[in-house]
């Protein structure tokens, strides 16, 4: 089915929308066929619109959230070198939040209302950054396995149909290649550490594996939007084809290091060339993206703190009319 979701064709009034729609449509993939970009000046279908911008501001929200486990880590880092490290790529993360909250606003969407919605619980963001940062082995794992996974969604998110939005995945991947390294950095230090540190990553590992599976969404079969998103480009691969590349990409990595991965079943089927693992459980992912896991709560609240402390800051910017000055003596 491709059509307009808000017109009902089979209500003679809208007859001639429906035709003219249809060849607007027809054009609108053509163009998206042909490997040209959409601009937020061009004529769009309602729903590519939507779609958009639930995805662009989701993923927006993923970074501004996706900075708080890890700079929980910013006073506690081992060492100086470390702790600037991870200064600058937590600061990175929110960096990247504004360059997805620019392209959203693209869509019509403006920015406090995204922020909002993110602040009462109604706008969703990546599971994985409602499970807690217990260690210093959390933030290795961070540092190379999510934004390994986040690497790979976003290379080819960045190959989409929506101009701005590529443009500013294209920025975000050079950055995450630094942190990448840091990650790694992190991780082969514990790996070569002493036993307790290596005892330490394991269980981090341990901890983010079931978290990372989710990361990719659920399987094909249960995907509400991919088939949508896929005709319109804005995603160029499936929620398994995404798993399954990081999984080529990553379980050697973690192997080389000594390190096991907590499910007995990860396989790779040389016939498919695909990996055949434990069922995640979905039911615990479908809980957490719905606001119901280790740390949802905490991560809204940070949020409401924020809205309620620093409300004079976007006030300054914003709307200086509102900001009472007191004179100096
Ligand atoms: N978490 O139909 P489906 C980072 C939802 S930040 C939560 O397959 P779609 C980093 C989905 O929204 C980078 N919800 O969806 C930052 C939908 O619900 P709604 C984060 C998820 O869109 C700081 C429902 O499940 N990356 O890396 O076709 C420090 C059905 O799913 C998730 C992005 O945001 C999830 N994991 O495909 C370190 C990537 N998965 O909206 C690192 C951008 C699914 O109908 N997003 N849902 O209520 C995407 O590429 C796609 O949206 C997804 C899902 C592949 C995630």
């Amino acid at each position: 089915m491709y059509g307009n979701a808000f017109i009902d064709p089979n209500d003679p009034r809208n007859k001639q929308e429906v035709e003219e729609s249809q060849e607007l449509l027809d054009a609108f993939q053509a163009k998206i066929d042909n490997g040209q970009k959409i601009e937020p000046s061009d004529w769009m279908p309602k729903m590519y619109r939507k779609q958009l911008t639930r995805m662009i501001e989701q993923h927006a929200n993923s970074e501004l959230i996706g900075a708080l486990p890890e700079g929980t880590w910013i006073t506690r880092a081992p060492n100086f070198k470390r702790k600037m490290a991870l200064i600058a790529k937590v600061q990175d993360e929110v960096g990247h939040a504004q360059l997805l909250y620019n392209a959203a606003e693209t869509l019509g969407k403006s920015r406090e209302a995204m922020l909002n919605d993110l602040m009462i619980g109604k706008a969703k963001y990546s599971n994985v950054f409602n499970y807690p940062a217990e260690t210093w082995g959390d933030i290795a794992v961070i540092g190379f396995l999510v934004d390994g996974a986040a690497i790979v969604n976003q290379l080819i998110n960045s190959k989409g149909s929506y101009g701005p939005y590529c443009r500013a995945l294209k920025r975000i991947c050079a950055e995450e290649a630094f942190h990448l390294k840091q990650g790694h950095d992190n991780l082969v230090a514990l790996a070569v550490g002493t036993p307790e540190q290596r005892q330490m990553l394991q269980d981090a590992v341990n901890r983010w594996w079931q978290p990372l599976m989710h990361f990719f969404g659920p399987p094909d079969k249960q995907s509400v939007h991919s088939e949508q998103l896929m005709r319109w480009k804005v995603k160029l691969a499936s929620n398994d084809d995404m798993r399954n590349q990081f999984l080529d990409q990553y379980v050697p990595k973690i192997l080389e290091l000594g390190l096991s991965i907590p499910d007995p079943n990860l396989r790779k089927n040389s016939e498919t060339k695909r990996w055949e693992m434990s069922d995640p459980d979905w039911d615990e992912f479908y809980r957490v993206i719905k606001g119901d896991g280790p740390c949802n709560k905490e991560r809204l609240a940070v949020r409401r703190w924020v809205k309620e402390h620093h409300q004079w800051v976007t006030d300054a910017l914003l709307r200086p009319e509102r900001v009472r000055t007191v004179p100096l003596a």
